[in-house]
């Protein structure tokens, strides 16, 4: 039987947005997915960098983000759950726009289960371990006492420090190989034996959007990387038969 336009129970996933003022139609085209798309899901789970950049709850204040705290109200409204886990690029989300987004902050990784499936979902980038510079620079700005200090200074000032490192991770992006920014095998394998082989392991963050089978141990386990919003956004779909990645009926 083909089910033309299935409406069944499904949860939605996605990641890597980068959402920005200066991106007006990747914005709109998110407001309308929250709309049209996730008020249908059984929920919505975002998994990092939803934002460009996050420079502190403060910069919430603004008219921008204002629409987006709307957006994710209305969902809320509707009845549909929305959870947000932590990307390289707005780990400093706080309590104070979750909760005005009425949206659930998630640990990285974090361990569900949908429609009866084991499923780890995790942003990705604390597993490209090649990556020596960006692992040195994540512990940093990862330690409470470091970002402690960071939000004690004024919004322009964070700012603007946060526009000089995206200057250089851009220029140092160009001289690292391209493996060297992806998943390292050992890192997932370890990862996947910590949390006991889900079913699924579901990650964004290198934009590679890709299904993986993988086989450890004795265990078959199916690795989604979401794919990013910058030239064609698109959603991972999971319901009672699995998962698939739909692209963005909007234009971006
Ligand atoms: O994001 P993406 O995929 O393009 O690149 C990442 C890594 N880069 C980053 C940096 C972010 O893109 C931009 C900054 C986000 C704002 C965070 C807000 C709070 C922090 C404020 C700091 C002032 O995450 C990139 C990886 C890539 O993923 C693939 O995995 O390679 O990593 C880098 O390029 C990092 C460089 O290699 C090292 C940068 C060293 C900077 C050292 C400065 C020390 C000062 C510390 C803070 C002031
Ligand atoms: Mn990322």
């Amino acid at each position: 039987m083909t089910n033309i336009g299935d409406q069944s129970s499904h949860t939605l996933l996605i990641s890597d947005l980068h959402l920005c003022v200066s991106r007006p139609n990747i914005t709109a085209a998110f407001l309308d997915f929250l709309q049209n798309t996730a008020t249908k899901a059984d929920a919505l789970y975002i998994l990092g960098d939803l934002f460009e950049y996050w420079a502190g709850d403060d910069a919430m204040e603004d008219a921008y983000h204002n629409i987006i705290i709307r957006a994710f109200l209305a969902l809320a409204n509707s009845g549909v759950n929305a959870y947000f886990m932590h990307g390289n690029r707005d780990f400093l989300i706080s309590d104070s726009f979750c909760n005005a987004a009425k949206i659930t902050l998630l640990t990285d990784p974090t361990c569900i289960t949908l429609y009866g499936q084991k499923v780890l979902l995790s942003h990705g980038d604390a597993l490209c371990t090649d990556d020596a510079a960006y692992m040195q620079f994540r512990n940093q700005v990862r330690n409470a006492q470091w970002q402690a200090e960071f939000l004690s200074q004024p919004l322009a000032e964070r700012k603007r420090q946060i526009e000089a490192i995206r200057m250089r991770s851009e220029q140092e992006k160009t001289r690292k190989a391209a493996d060297i920014m992806d998943i390292n095998p050992k890192a997932l394998a370890d990862l996947l034996a910590e949390y006991d082989y889900p079913a699924f392991f579901i990650h964004g963050h290198t934009h590679r959007p890709n299904e993986h089978q993988l086989q450890l141990d004795g265990h078959n386990i199916t690795r989604w990387v979401l794919g990013d919003w910058y030239e064609q956004g698109s959603y991972l779909r999971f319901d009672a038969k699995g998962c698939r990645s739909v692209p963005l009926i909007a234009a971006i």
